[in-house]
């Protein structure tokens, strides 16, 4: 080895002109491999005259830079010109087919119930999901031993109680009193959370809407009426209502909301189990207590709340005995019931 052999080389890669990805793979391979002449030529350094060495070993890393220089642009290049010529796309090809889903029977029945309220004058109002205890509990008039308050039925987040999966939407119609001014009319569609085990009528998450009224003046009969209309609307214009006692801390007094089945028109069916008459939710004057709470002068205003699981609602409407189905999404099921569109 000499420096004449090392010049030779240097000239012999700065002319050289791999052509495609193989032959750089070659020029990679000869010039800059483990065995590679640049490798043979720094091996060679210990044959050099010690004076000569520095000088040697600056033309050798000279050598070095070049060939990697070469290579990595040359790389470079190769690359990004193989993946336009790769990926040329046929235009003939025919179009994959976009596979739509179908919307969720829970969604369908959650939107006719906002349509249905909003016809008379309710808005959607939302709230958090990890809620604290006032909205929870302490501003709905929930005493300190409701068994809502037990860790059987509700999911607390921390071991003070202090945090929740909110259990109603109710939580929601309490933020809503806490900042508005009366007239409110607004739904309160969402998820809610109960520590439940799971069955073919029970499961630990499932939706809710509750509805709220406050104006001068409400009285139970327009709560009433206010059903009547949700359930002609839902269920058709042979339905009826009927309430039955009941009791709620946040409203009094409190209700049971029944239907006439509108299976059997009040005959008796499996739907209504011979009984003739199918609960749909509940309702009540909402508690003066829970009105100043909210900072609302229960003097002046009075309201009507109401609540229904938007599952059995939905399950009434399209005959459904399992509310499981609507937690598995098994397509089988699910795309009976909106045709993609
Ligand atoms: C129900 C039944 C009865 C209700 C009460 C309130 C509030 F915030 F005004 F106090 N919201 N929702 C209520 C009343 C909910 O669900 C079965």
């Amino acid at each position: 080895m000499s420096f004449e052999k090392a010049n030779e080389i240097l000239k012999e890669i700065e002319a050289a002109h791999p052509e495609n990805a193989d032959a750089l793979e070659q020029f990679r391979i000869k010039y800059l491999g483990t065995k590679g002449v640049i490798k043979d030529l720094f091996g060679a350094m210990k044959n050099i005259a010690a004076e000569q060495r520095k000088d040697y070993g600056q033309l050798m890393n000279t050598l070095k830079v070049a060939a990697e220089q070469k290579h990595d642009t040359l790389k470079a290049q190769f690359s990004a010109s193989s993946q336009s010529t790769k990926e040329k796309i046929d235009i003939t090809a025919p179009a994959y087919t976009l596979n739509l889903g179908t919307r969720h029977p829970v969604s369908i029945i959650r939107h006719k119930m906002i349509e249905i309220f909003s016809r008379i004058g309710f808005t959607v109002a939302e709230g958090p999901e990890i809620e604290d205890d006032w909205h929870n509990f302490t501003a709905l008039n929930t005493p300190e031993d409701h068994p809502a308050r037990d860790m059987q039925d509700t999911f607390f987040l921390d071991e003070e109680k202090q945090r929740m999966l909110r259990s109603q939407t109710s939580t929601v119609q309490i933020r809503v009193m806490e900042t508005q001014k009366p007239p409110i009319r607004i739904i309160c569609p969402g998820r809610v959370y109960r520590n439940e085990t799971i069955s073919a009528r029970a499961h630990c998450t499932f939706h809710q809407v509750e509805g709220l009224y406050i104006d001068t003046d409400v009285s139970f009969a327009d709560l009433k009426q206010t059903m009547l209309y949700f359930a002609q609307e839902m269920f058709g214009k042979n339905v009826v209502v009927r309430f039955r006692p009941s009791f709620f801390p946040f409203t009094e007094p409190s209700a049971e909301m029944d239907i006439s089945c509108f299976v059997c028109e009040g005959k008796g069916c499996p739907v209504c189990k011979q009984s003739g008459w199918v609960e749909i939710g509940g309702c009540g004057m909402v508690d003066p207590a829970v009105l100043e709470n909210c900072k609302v002068d229960a003097e002046k205003y009075t309201g009507f709340a109401f609540g229904m699981g938007i599952e059995r609602i939905t399950m009434l409407k399209y005959r459904i005995n399992d509310l499981r189905l609507f937690f598995e999404n098994d397509v089988r099921f699910l795309k009976q019931f909106e045709s993609a569109s």
